[in-house]
């Protein structure tokens, strides 16, 4: 089944939104294999975001996510890794469709609430940054065979 890699930024905790994103993406019908709250270190931030260490936008981006708080988490499903790309939003919330998470809280491209993987590649590596193997948790839910 395939995994991939979300999670609520310093803006997200914030504002009060953990409870809500889970939900979206619990009704939806994927399944939470791993979660914690944490602080990324300089380090970690520089490691995720190192496909835009050129971009002019890099050290703001990496002193954001290292403000405060970020909620991790793995989630499981058909299709996961694109479908919630299509639930997060664009990038820039302005241009986010209504009904996505950036659509309906976010303002500013610089704190657009969400992060989630952007395929198979990045979300093995960002759930590997982010997690050990103990930390995911394999497990059936009854329901599953009704999504
Ligand atoms: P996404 O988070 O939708 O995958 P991305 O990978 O292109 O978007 O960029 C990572 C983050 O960097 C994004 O969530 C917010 C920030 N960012 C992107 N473009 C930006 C810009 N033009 N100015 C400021 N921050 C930007
Ligand atoms: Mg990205």
């Amino acid at each position: 089944m395939e995994r991939t890699f979300l999670m609520v930024k310093p803006d997200g905790v914030q504002r009060n939104l953990i409870g809500e994103i889970v939900s979206r993406f619990e009704k939806k019908g994927f399944q939470l294999v791993g979660a914690k709250l944490m602080m990324i270190d300089q380090g970690l931030a520089e490691k995720h975001y190192q496909e835009h260490k050129d971009k002019p936008f890099f050290n703001e981006l990496v002193d954001f996510i290292t403000s405060g708080p970020v909620f991790a988490m793995v989630w499981e499903g058909n299709n996961v890794i694109s479908v919630a790309r299509s639930m997060m939003g664009k990038t820039n919330p302005q241009e986010a469709a209504s009904g996505t998470v950036r659509g309906d809280y976010g303002l500013s491209v610089g704190m657009n609430i969400i992060h989630g993987s952007d395929s198979l590649e990045s979300a093995k590596r960002e759930i590997a940054l982010f997690f050990n193997e103990t930390e995911l948790i394999d497990y059936k839910k009854e329901i599953n065979r009704w999504i």
